[in-house]
Parts: structure tokens; sequence; C-alpha cells
């Protein structure tokens, strides 16, 4: 099935196919996070949750692999480089307590994904230090072993985690299909331009469809 998609069709192979779905995070996308922290208005992101919540089940029905991704830190922060602790002017950095518990922090409320994306047992959930899903995590070997060669990616933010992924994603040899209604920024400029690069230049780092004719494929495909 191919399906419609920026420069051109993307061919989806379901035998090969994950969903990867980027840090959608109580941290990103409700208020007193990391993501407002950061000076950001979370509001701008949380469009992308009813797509998202709709292509999930879509996704889950087809039977095909779904995993997850989360940003943050041990809490002893031993994996928090310098660099990214002193990066901005925040009032609250990357471990200080929080009205979520404390930021970007693993095991406190604000890592946790959204409930209306709650990841179901069997779906891996792979955490990140970094901006990029492949860095200092077990996704490779996870993908590698299922024998997963293509992503859809979703999720937040397009211009940081999602544009971080899709470009290491492609450098490894995956083919990436990442979604305009499921993926957000705090700034709109920022999201129209991420998807122009991944786009341009005949596919420089993979295709830009939408949640909609992702589903339609789904449902046209024998399962
Ligand atoms: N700040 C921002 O836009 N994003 C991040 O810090 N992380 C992710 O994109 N997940």
């Amino acid at each position: 099935m191919v399906i419609p998609a920026q420069p051109y069709g993307f061919a989806l192979n379901r035998s090969a196919c994950a969903l990867l779905i980027i840090d959608m995070q109580r941290d990103f996308l409700e208020p007193g996070g990391f993501g407002a922290a950061l000076g950001n208005d979370v509001g701008q992101l949380r469009r992308a949750i009813g797509p998202n919540r709709v292509l999930l089940d879509a996704w889950r029905a087809a039977g095909l692999p779904v995993l997850h991704t989360r940003e943050g830190h041990r809490p002893d922060l031993a994996d928090l480089p310098p660099a990214k602790h002193a990066r901005g002017n925040a009032a609250i950095r990357i471990g200080d307590a929080g009205p979520m518990g404390r930021i970007l922090v693993r095991g406190e409320a604000g890592h946790d994904i959204i409930p209306e994306l709650a990841p179901l047992a069997g779906e891996p959930v792979i955490d990140k230090p970094g901006k990029g899903a492949f860095f200092a995590t077990d996704l490779a070997a996870i993908l590698a072993h299922r024998g997963i060669r293509q992503l859809v990616v979703t999720g937040v933010t397009t211009e940081v985690c999602v544009s971080t992924t899709v470009r290491e994603a492609n450098d490894r040899g995956f083919d990436c299909l990442v979604l305009d209604d499921c993926t957000a920024s705090y700034t709109s400029a920022f999201h129209d331009s991420a998807l122009a690069m991944i786009a341009a230049q005949g596919g420089i780092f993979g295709w830009v469809g939408t949640s909609p004719d992702v589903i339609t494929a789904l449902s046209q495909e024998p399962s």
C-alpha cells in the first residue's frame, strides 16, 4: 500500500513497519513541566493529542508494533550532561522540584506519557537522555530484533526530538514517514520548517504525510 506523502508516496511494508511516538509526556504537554520551564506555551502541543489517539487505535487494531519514547534522566542525574543542565535561563531546571515532581526525571509524574496515549503492556518504552531516540538507548537493537526497517513517526516537538530522531534513523537506513497532524511544536513556523526540511531534496530525511491517509492504508491492507 502506497500512502500519499511528500515528496512522493510512501510504500508501507506492514511486516517491517513500526509506529514510533516521541515524548508525548506530561513534562512537555502540561503546565508546570519542562516545556513550560523553558518559557513555552504548552497549549501549542495539545492539538497533536487527538490525531495520535485515533491513529494509535487504528495501528493497534491492525496488529502492528508500537514503540514510545520518553526524554528524561536518572534520579541521580548522572546521565545529564552539565551543558544540558546549564542551558537556558530557566528559573527551574532539570532535576528541580516542580508541580509534577522533579523536572524531566524518570519515575516522576511529569515524566509519564500523557494518559490519553498511555502505552499498553508489550509496547516498548524507550527512555532516552537526549533529543534523539537512538542516542544511549536500546532502540536500534529492539528494532533489529523485530526486523523493522520503516518508522511512522509522531510526537513532540517537531523540530527538536522528532527531527533529531528522524535524522538519526535516516542515517541508520530506516525509511521514516512523519505525520504532520500528529506532530507539534511550541512554534508553528518551526513545525512547518522542520517538516519541509524532511521532505525537501527528494526526501532527504524521509517523507511527510497525515494520519488519515495512514489509517486508510491500514484499513485496506489485508491483516
Ligand atoms: N524544547 C523542545 O522543543 N523539545 C524538547 O526539549 N524535547 C523534545 O522535543 N521532546
